[in-house]
This record gives C-alpha cells, structure tokens and sequence, in this order.
C-alpha cells in the first residue's frame, strides 16, 4: 500500500555538516560506517561504530557483497569531528558466529557497557558486553535467538538492571515483520527475565512493519525519553541493498516512560522525530529511506544530541531541546 510522505519534527535540527562519520575517515578496510554508540568521555565522547567492510562503493552498488563486519572506535572533543583508532575493536567471526554488529553504549555506575546484535548460525542473539577501555570487550550475556536491538538503562530502576529490547517473534505473528519493544530486569546484567510489552508496533501510526529501540533512554525530570526506529512497508519502493525490492522506510520515534515503572508508557509521539529526507537519508546510500538511531546524549544547556545512521551508509546527527521532545512525547508531536 502506498504510504504518506512524513516529515521531521519542527524542533530537530540536523547537523548542517552531516554526515560526521563515514568510511572515508576509517583508516583500515571500510565499506559502510553506522549504527553506532556515542557516549561522554574523559573531556569529549566517544563512539563505537558499525563498520562492514570487503567492497567498494561501485561494488556494493552493483550488488556485489560486503565480506565482514568489525566494530570501530573514535574519540572526539565535540561529538563532530573524530578522530579514528587505528584498528577495529572487536570482530567475532568463527563456524558459528558471523558477525557482531549495531553497537550501543551505556555507562552505569561508572561502567561502560556495549550492546549488540550477534549474527549466529543458529540465529540472531543480543549481547552485553563490559569494557574498561573501550578497547577490549569482555560479552557477559548473550540472548537465545531471535532478538535484538538491546539498550540498557543507564541506571538500576527498583534495584534491577533494565533493558529494553526487540524479540522477532515471526511464526506467531503470521510469518510477518510485526516486532515490538519489550523490557526485561536483571539483578546482574547476566541473568534476564520479568519480562513485559512496553509498546506494540500498532501503537506508532507511523509504523506499519516494526518498532525497536534505538538509543539507550534517558532520564528526564517527566520519564525516560526512548528514542525508536519504526518502520513502515511500501511495496511499490525499489530495490537497494541486497534485497530484491527495499520496500521499507525507517523513521526514528519517541516515547516517554514512567520513571519509577518505564513499563508504563507515559506518552508516544504520533509522529517520526525524523523522517528521511536530505539526500544521504534518501538517495545516496547503500540502502535508502533508513534513519536508525543508536545515541542519545543529554547536553548541559537541556539539548539532546540524536547520533543515526542514515541509509546503512554513514553516521548522522540532530539535536533538539529535551523539552521540546518530551512535551511532544506527552502532547503527540510538536
Ligand atoms: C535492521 C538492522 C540494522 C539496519 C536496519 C536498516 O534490521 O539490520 O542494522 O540499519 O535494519 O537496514
């Protein structure tokens, strides 16, 4: 079915200089750099990044395959310009696993941790993984299959760790996309469960196909602001990628979460934060119509920068006033 065309908050702006990271700025083997965590760090921030790698951009325009997947590191003194370690920081590749991939970063109690899809032959797993330097990762969990986009809280809520994630239930959903946000509590970052619903796909009017968390959320004075992709299906878009026809379209959204009780859903804004629109969100990229949000950090003067990747292709940022997104949260769309 056709879809509308949606358009971007008014109170998001984009960096005008965007894309701030690309495989251009990768000093080893890069194809496609995005989907990526951001957090603070020492006196700048620090970026964890998606990086596949094996094939040229005449290549993978053609359809030609990407060969791998690593994980990059950059540090930055302003979140704009960064600066890349010389080598990847983590790549699991063996009979079993194929990849590790969409890396997000919390910091709880001073602890850094990295979340991330895990490619297996036995099916896609969510990870946590500790680091203390952000250069080696030690994983200490791994879900059962199928499920991904894991963020944590960047705190213990009633004493538990918390995460939000996305399972992929296809065969009891008529052996469709219909994926939803869940919540899960762990004493130990190791062991999950106390799982509930914390929104259904048919609860973004945007959101046709699936819902997921994009950024780990983030504390406000009136909840936990969660930044979201959801996606809607257009049969009649095109082909990009290595799909036969790329027929979906990825917004990023937003809700707001009870403080005390986040599976209680305070607001979710009726409308994508943002939608695809400049020319590296719809056109110029490996994959098109593909804005997936992975960072969000609150600044002092009340602004929040939204770290995305745009089109599977490059690393992207907006901001916004934190106000102006959880009155929108709360009132619809602003
Ligand atoms: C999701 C993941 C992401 C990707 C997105 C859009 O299912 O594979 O890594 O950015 O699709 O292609």
């Amino acid at each position: 079915m056709l879809q509308p065309v949606l358009k971007s908050l008014p109170c998001v702006q984009r960096y005008p200089g965007n894309p701030v990271l690309t495989s251009r700025d990768v000093p080893y083997d890069s194809s496609l750099v995005f989907n990526a965590g951001v957090i603070r760090w020492e006196d700048g921030y620090a970026v964890a990044f998606r990086n596949d790698y094996g094939c040229s951009q005449a290549g993978w325009e053609t359809g030609e395959r990407l060969t791998g997947t690593n994980i990059g590191l950059a540090l930055s003194s302003d979140g704009i310009h960064w600066n890349v370690e010389p080598n990847p920081v983590m790549e699991v590749k063996d009979e079993e696993v194929q990849r590790v991939y969409d890396p997000r970063l919390t910091v709880i109690d001073g602890e850094v941790y990295m979340t991330f899809a895990m490619d297996t032959r036995h099916g896609l797993r969510g990870g946590i993984a500790h680091t203390e330097d952000l250069h080696r990762y030690d994983i200490i969990s791994l879900s059962v299959p199928d499920n991904r986009n894991m963020v944590l809280f960047p705190e213990k809520v009633n004493g538990m760790y918390l995460r939000l994630e996305r399972p992929m239930p296809v065969y009891s959903r008529g052996g469709k996309d219909r994926f939803d946000i869940w919540l899960s509590e762990s004493p130990d970052l190791i062991h999950w469960g106390r799982s509930s619903l914390v929104a259904g796909v048919e609860d973004f009017p945007f959101a046709n196909d699936k819902i997921g968390p994009g950024a780990p959320p983030v504390r406000t004075d009136k909840g936990w602001l969660v930044l979201t992709h959801a996606v809607d299906r257009d049969d009649s878009r095109g082909k990009n990628g290595w799909e036969k026809a790329w027929t979906k379209r990825y917004c990023a959204g937003m809700m707001l979460l009870d403080l005390k009780d986040p599976s209680n859903v305070l607001g979710i804004c009726r409308k994508p934060l943002l939608a695809p629109e400049e020319s590296y969100e719809t056109e110029e990229g490996f994959r098109t119509h593909v804005i997936f949000p992975t960072a969000a950090i609150a600044e002092a003067d009340g602004t929040l920068r939204i770290y995305y990747g745009a089109s599977d292709t490059v690393i992207a940022l907006a901001e916004a006033k934190i106000n102006d997104l959880v009155d929108a949260c709360l009132a619809g769309g602003c």
